[in-house]
């Protein structure tokens, strides 16, 4: 005991001052406390490692993804408090997100088909990179269920775009930046036709398909260029996870696949279900394309259909450029994670014990000399697979996904065992597998800090669980999901802080090292934050008054403490109502909230930040207008009265 709390007090206070402190009356206060709270000497190691003081910072930020919520969640690491929520496929309220006109029209963005879509089911959150190196400049996040990619920006953690695929009917291979950022890759997951149209299930080899979309992205606005991107024509295998070269294999992407059985289930007609029948083969493939060769292709006509607006590289285009190729990999794979020099990539299977690791170079070998395994149904040439591993070795049951440490040059890297409940780490290059420690439990993705950019940083790995069990006080039968902090900085990985995930099914995380984060403060005075620009309803102080154009009523209004100006509005029901607002303050964390009480809008003002509220007076009354964040001692006195009058 003695020995622990001496070292926990120097942990404490640093070895200088411990010589000048009496550890004993430290000790002993400590000890009582412990005793309190039944807590074990490992338990307070492990709150000193994770404990951040009042005004503390944190060392890293971890972006996740929100799962079913359509949002993100982020983060701070080591102390695992959450910050902030960023609205990206949903409504969100407090944010005035879907509630006033401009995230409208972002949400709008993202209509499929003319339908609005107000839920999303976000994987892979991935930030925007410079040589492989992350840059803290732009995050991008996919959604499954409608095959979308949204754009957030770093500098003020909103989101500022939605793109959809307009060929693929649902996606999980998304979202994943070539290192500069000029490319995405988003892979198709279920196959389905790429046209709009009924194709009876019979058709599935002939008219459904997967592929890839490289989407263009401009790394100086942050925006996706639709016109600008393509998808690469790829057979109806369920294409899954992907990742991009980098180093070596820069200009090449990398996509697993599942179910290239082809299998189109059928249980009503007595055969297997999905599951059984997708799984048959012992192998699946993975998919290797040079993007940047076809990216160069796509600009010529000659080369491309267009569907659907997208233009399309047929699959013998493609092969008969050398630019598309086949590997088999243990079936039902699911992560592939490219090493930080692109030399090796790791490829788990799910139903196989191992982790596969091909080399680079072996593969561009086989490529280079023609030299082929055979074709599948399709022409696409298929490599020899024992010709381009570098090695498999047995890590556990479920292996699922792969993160690089900081010694990742001497082979460092870390696993998630599904059906295990374990990270494994081990050594990609000497194939050795060097130590395991239990989650809590059933592991998905895991997040090691920027452990899939071209540095990764070390020091923690935190694991993503799909359960928690009886980790958490119980809150009725769904249960939030459980990111477990995992200490990797020892020889032996210790696990230490639990925290819920309350919003859905976090599936990826990516985390990045704070001081690369320079978000602002305030807006430049009469900013619309989702273009950037000025907006055309800013409003200065003196500037505020009230306009009418037909049955339509403009309201140029200001907000600062603790005073709406307007007070009072008065308009005839029927008048359709704008309300332009600009909040005038420049302290930093003096927003402003704003709502007419009753007509379902909300908008959320940061300092400088003009926002547009649009509604139809379709009921008499008096309606009060109010502030609706605690800005100031007068905040209760900051309102005034909506008139609606039947003239
Ligand atoms: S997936 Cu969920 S655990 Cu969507 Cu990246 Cu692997
Ligand atoms: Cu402004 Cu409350």
């Amino acid at each position: 005991m003695a020995t622990h709390l001496s070292k926990l007090t120097s942990l404490i206070l640093g070895t200088s001052l411990m010589a000048t402190v009496a550890s004993a009356a430290i000790g002993g206060e400590l000890q009582k406390v412990m005793k309190a709270r039944g807590l074990t000497e490992n338990d307070i190691i492990h709150a000193a490692k994770t404990y951040t003081p009042s005004g503390g910072r944190d060392e890293f930020i971890v972006f996740s993804s929100g799962g079913q919520s359509g949002q993100i969640i982020v983060y701070g690491v080591p102390s695992m408090k959450i910050l902030k929520y960023i609205a990206v496929f949903t409504p969100e309220p407090w944010q005035g997100y879907g509630y006033d006109e401009d995230s409208k029209k972002i949400l709008a963005q993202g209509k499929i088909r003319g339908k609005s879509i107000t839920w999303g089911d976000t994987h892979h959150p991935a930030l925007s990179e410079t040589k492989g190196v992350y840059d803290g400049k732009w995050l991008i996040i996919n959604d499954k269920a409608n095959p979308r990619l949204a754009v957030i920006d770093l500098n003020d953690f909103e989101t500022k775009q939605i793109v959809v695929n307009p060929v693929f009917k649902s996606e999980h291979g998304g979202s994943f930046f070539t290192p500069n950022s000029k490319h995405i890759l988003e892979a198709c997951q279920y196959a389905a036709p790429y046209d709009n149209n009924y194709h009876p299930i019979e058709e599935y080899k002939e008219t459904y398909r997967g592929g890839v979309t490289v989407w263009s992205f401009d790394p100086k606005i942050g925006r996706i260029k639709p016109k600008d991107s393509f998808t690469i024509e790829m057979p109806p295998y369920m294409q899954d996870l992907s990742d991009a070269g980098k180093g070596a294999s820069f200009g090449w992407g990398f996509t697993n696949s599942f179910n290239t059985e082809m299998y189109t289930g059928g249980i009503e007609v007595g055969m297997p279900p999905f599951e059984a029948g997708m799984s048959r083969n012992d192998t699946d493939f993975l998919h290797v394309y040079n993007w940047k060769k076809l990216y160069q292709l796509s600009k010529n006509k000659k080369n491309v259909k267009v569907v659907n607006g997208m233009k399309v590289i047929p699959m013998s285009v493609a092969v008969a450029n050398n630019a598309l190729f086949l590997i088999p990999e243990p079936k039902s794979p699911h992560g592939v994670d490219v090493s930080p020099d692109g030399e090796y990539i790791t490829i788990c299977g799910k139903l196989d014990t191992h982790a596969s690791v091909f080399k680079w170079s072996k593969i561009k070998k086989l490529i280079d000399n023609h030299e082929y395994a055979g074709k599948d149904p399709y022409g696409i040439p298929i490599l020899d697979m024992k010709k381009s591993l570098h090695g498999q070795v047995e890590l556990g049951l479920g292996p699922l996904h792969n993160q690089y440490g900081k010694d990742w040059k001497n082979g460092e890297i870390y696993t998630s065992l599904y059906v295990d409940s374990q990270i494994v780490k081990w050594n990609y290059k000497t194939l050795k597998v060097l130590d395991k420690v239990n989650v809590h439990y059933n592991v998905g993705h895991l997040c090691s800090m920027e452990g899939k950019s071209a540095d990764p940083q070390g020091e923690y790995v935190i694991s993503l669980n799909k359960l928690a069990i009886d980790r958490f006080n119980p809150v009725g039968p769904l249960h939030p999901q459980n990111h477990q902090l995992i200490d990797i900085r020892g020889k032996k990985m210790d696990l230490l802080y639990d925290m819920p995930i309350p919003l859905g099914e976090p599936h990826q995380a990516v985390a990045i090292r704070a001081s690369k984060l320079h978000p602002e403060v305030r807006y430049k005075m009469g900013t619309n934050p989702k273009t950037g620009k000025m907006h055309v309803g800013k409003t200065l102080a003196g500037q505020e008054k009230i306009v009418r154009k037909g049955n339509k009523v403009y309201i140029y209004g200001t907000l600062v403490r603790s005073h709406i100006n307007p007070e009072r509005v008065t308009v005839n029901k029927g008048d359709t109502v704008i309300f332009y607002l600009t909040n005038l303050e420049r302290a930093e964390d003096e927003t402003h909230g704003f709502t007419v009480d009753n007509y379902n809008v909300h908008g959320s003002l940061e300092p400088g930040e003009t926002v547009e509220l649009k509604f139809k007076a379709d009921r008499e009354g008096v309606f009060p207008y109010y502030c609706t964040e605690f800005c100031s001692a007068l905040h209760l006195e900051m309102m005034g009265y909506l008139m609606v009058k039947d003239p």
